[in-house]
């Protein structure tokens, strides 16, 4: 008898907790820190694209979405989806380097994923984005055409190795450049048709910083970057020891250590012939 009150009385604990906490919760705004950068639509759903900004823009380019029902008004929780930016150019189209659209962990219904843009729109020639995705075993398909303005300051460069490849090689951090050691991360990719673009494994990409209005200087302890295992992405560090206008020379290095574009700086060499900038 003794035990069956205990039982009753833990039971009653539990759903009493229960019901208290779900009392309490309130629906979590899985976008709060992200801005719309538009609303695309079909038929049967409309998906909303988000990005830090607002905006999306020339270089790499983290992209979240989310879908909704048209009917209900609920947001999808359970699609399987990819998507295809085309650039629609006067001679021909080709796509750029884009990652999986997976489920943002700890989200309900945002996707989440990368497009690296490697050329901007301009007043003849425009990207689209096509998304196709599927729930419950239907196929959906939806495209609009989207705004990629060019960036003010170099974020991706695309160049031909020695090796006759295509590379196309994308700033991704700073993206807030600070007074300090700085993580810098960039993707590599390659061009293997019009269409495809992997990721390019264990190259090196060598960085050399530079203010060309300050007698050229450079800045110590700086980190080559490597491809990191878990992103795939090339990471170092970058000391920047002042503001302003920063050229972020490259030699990209095949996984043989020879280098198949850029050229040291020095004396007689201002630049190297690949290069990121950042301004701040
Ligand atoms: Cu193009």
């Amino acid at each position: 008898m003794k035990f069956i009150r205990a039982i009753t009385i833990l039971c009653l604990a539990i759903f009493t907790s229960c019901s208290t906490d779900s009392d309490e919760i309130t629906p979590v705004n899985e976008v709060a820190d992200l801005v719309k950068i538009q609303t695309m639509e079909n038929d049967t759903h409309l998906v909303e694209l988000y990005s830090i900004d607002g905006q999306l823009e020339q270089g790499y380019n983290k992209v979240s979405l989310r879908i909704k029902n048209k009917i209900g008004q609920k947001f999808v929780s359970d699609a399987t989806l990819e998507w295809k930016p085309i650039m629609h150019m006067e001679a021909t189209q080709h796509s750029c380097p884009v990652s999986e659209v997976t489920k943002k962990p700890g989200t309900e219904s945002l996707y989440e994923g990368f497009i690296v843009f490697q050329m901007a729109e301009n007043q003849t020639e425009y990207w689209t984005l096509t998304l196709n995705y599927a729930i419950n075993g239907v196929d959906y398909t939806l495209t609009e055409t989207i705004n990629v303005p060019a960036s003010t300051r170099r974020k991706v460069t695309v160049f031909t190795g020695t090796d006759d490849v295509k590379y196309i090689l994308a700033l991704i951090d700073p993206s807030e450049p600070k007074v300090a050691t700085n993580d810098m991360s960039v993707g590599v990719f390659k061009m293997e048709n019009m269409m495809t673009f992997p990721i390019v494994n264990s190259y090196k990409v060598k960085i050399d910083p530079r203010m060309p209005s300050m007698g050229n200087h450079s800045s110590p302890n700086n980190v080559d970057l490597t491809q990191s295992s878990a992103d795939k992405f090339y990471h170092g560090k970058l000391n920047l020891t002042m503001t302003g206008y920063w050229k972020i020379n490259l030699q990209l290095e095949n996984a043989l250590g020879e280098v198949i574009k850029g050229e040291p700086v020095g004396d007689t060499n201002e630049a190297s012939s690949i290069f990121l900038e950042l301004e701040f």
